[in-house]
């Protein structure tokens, strides 16, 4: 495996190949097919703003010109950091023009984050909005660049919006509107190789620094396909995009490229509240959209005040974190829609409740893998695989999922199982229907309502805390976020309270998320026989 070319062995990739989930098609090829197939139908609606397949194929065009302009080529990586606008769908088909690589960052993601992507990707530019949520964007570029310092790999930094006083970035109108030279694009379904990195994603990590995911043309779009056929997608979908871009759910599970890929039309929310989204659904016909658990409750209740129409709603996916079976029974009657349960990973594997499933198994279980070349194995603390029923790690390989991260070689041996199998640290349960229960977790993450938190890299920071001597990062049932994060700390002196520890990782650079929602002070951390800090121990004692 390259880090351009990342490689199943050869006889599985014949494999896929002859059974036609990889395809040979490239998403700038793709999109230029879509623009002569659907050309007249909208692929994109963002507020009054819309993009037909044909406006939305030349656009792509512009883009990629423009950024061929700034000397962004082939094999390059981007950053990619936009919140909810169509902007963020035409860079990523421009870059996939050029043969350039996304990088998908999560809008919520601050200095170390964003310096930490450039670094690791390599990446020669950023694209990130003005102003997003009473933040700015453009000064945390500036920081960013303070960080990295001079010799970086970091060229350039593209503004959707107002590139403000900065001298030092381009703004992206300017860019889309220099880009008027198409010519020696990719557009072939062969240009650049679809076995090639298409795209880079963000894992929810769990030992140190997040790792990056990278995908292929090839597999991401059977990811996509794989999604859209249980999903049943066709050119009348309409697919409210609710949860960020930027998220492999909403992205392509089948979200914004399996809608595309079925000629089908993108409307995209700037929020998740049910208040906009049911705006949007009434106004724009929506049929399926994707949420994370702790939304449901909001739209349950928002859609029982009767004033909404939205008869055309007919999938409500939820996934990222455990739904509770009470969530789940309630929110398909509310909404008169069919609910879909959806267990999925970034690194591939995407499991979901059939639209045909009993409902039993729609409200209890997290689905079943998407694609029948989807290997699973249910394995116990030695590696052997239990029986079904039973609990144990979720070791997968497939046609969509990673055989390694990206420059993570060191990683990749404990992460992989020889034969290649990635050890997702998910415990499940698999019923003899090939459904998937979702357990616990052995990996050392936090899932707040879907945002994944690395407790290895908050402890980390909590450390750099004067006051703080000792820090365990621990997940505890929470009513709102089914998880929220505990910070058992050690403390010569007075420890810190809640509001001076999410400064703290603030001025660290960490997204806002990754704050601990509650610090406990405590005179020693326990340890397990090996010499491990015993999260379990101090999870329990929480709880009594
Ligand atoms: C319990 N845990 C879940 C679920 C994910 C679709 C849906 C989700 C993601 C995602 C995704 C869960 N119940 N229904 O990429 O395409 C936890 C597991 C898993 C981890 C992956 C998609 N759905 N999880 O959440 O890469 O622990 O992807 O391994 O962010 O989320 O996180 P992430």
């Amino acid at each position: 495996m390259t880090d351009a070319q990342p490689t199943w062995p050869e006889a599985e990739s014949a494999r896929y190949r002859a059974a036609g989930h990889w395809q040979g098609i490239t998403f700038g090829a793709r999109l230029r097919q879509a623009g002569t197939a659907h050309a007249e139908r909208v692929a994109v609606v963002d507020g009054d703003r819309r993009w037909t397949y044909a406006e939305l194929d030349a656009e792509a065009d512009r883009v990629a010109a423009g950024l061929r302009g700034l000397g962004i080529g082939r094999g390059d990586r981007v950053v990619v950091q936009l919140p909810n606008r169509a902007e963020f769908v035409l860079v990523w088909f421009g870059l996939q023009r050029l043969g350039a690589v996304p990088v998908h960052a999560m809008p919520g993601h601050r200095r170390r984050e964003i310096g930490h992507l450039v670094r690791l990707s390599g990446a020669v530019a950023c694209v990130v909005p003005d102003r997003h949520a009473r933040f700015d964007h453009r000064e945390l570029m500036r920081e960013v660049r303070a960080e990295l310092g001079p010799g970086g790999s970091l060229r350039h930094v593209v503004v959707v919006g107002d590139p403000g006083p900065y001298e030092d970035v381009v703004a992206f109108d300017a860019l889309r509107a220099n880009g008027t030279d198409p010519a020696g694009l990719d557009t072939g379904p062969g240009d650049p190789d679809p076995g090639a990195l298409a795209l880079l994603l963000l894992s929810g990590g769990t030992t140190g620094l997040p790792k990056l995911i990278p995908r292929t043309h090839d597999d991401y779009a059977y990811n996509a396909r794989a999604c859209a056929d249980v999903c049943a997608l066709d050119t009348r979908t309409v697919y409210l995009a609710v949860l960020p871009l930027g998220f492999n759910f909403t992205f392509a599970c089948p979200g914004v490229l399996g809608t595309l890929m079925a000629g089908g039309t993108v409307v995209i929310a700037p929020d998740p509240s049910p208040q906009t989204a049911f705006t949007l659904v009434e106004r724009e016909g929506v049929t399926l959209t994707s949420l994370t658990p702790p939304l449901v409750p909001h739209w349950t209740e928002e859609a029982a005040s009767g004033s909404w129409d939205l008869d055309s709603l007919a999938v409500v996916q939820v996934g990222g974190a455990r739904l509770t079976e009470d969530h789940a029974r309630s929110l398909g009657p509310a909404l008169g829609a069919r609910v879909q349960q959806v267990f999925g990973m970034a690194e591939g594997l995407i499991n979901l409740t059939r639209l045909d499933d009993p409902d039993d198994l729609v409200h209890t279980t997290q689905g079943r893998p998407a694609s029948p070349d989807d290997e699973v194995l249910v394995v116990d603390a030695g590696g052997r695989p239990v029986p079904d029923g039973t609990p144990g790690e979720l070791l997968t390989r497939g046609p969509y999922t990673l055989r390694g991260y990206y420059r993570a070689e060191a990683h990749n041996r404990t992460a992989f199982t020889p034969d290649g199998y990635y050890r997702s640290g998910d415990v499940v349960r698999r019923l003899p229907s090939g459904h998937l229960v979702v357990v616990g977790r052995i990996k050392d993450q936090i899932n707040r309502g879907g945002e994944k938190i690395p407790a290895a890299e908050v402890e980390e920071q909590l450390l750099t805390h004067p006051a703080i001597t000792a820090a365990a990062l621990v997940g505890v049932p929470d009513e709102r976020w089914g998880e929220r994060s505990v910070a058992f700390v050690v403390c010569p002196g007075v420890a810190p309270g809640t509001r001076e520890v999410a400064a703290h990782v603030r001025t660290c650079g960490l997204a806002g998320h990754k704050a601990p929602d509650e610090i406990v002070q405590v005179p020693v951390l326990p340890l397990t026989a090996v010499g491990k800090v015993d999260k379990a121990a101090l999870a329990r004692a929480y709880a009594r």
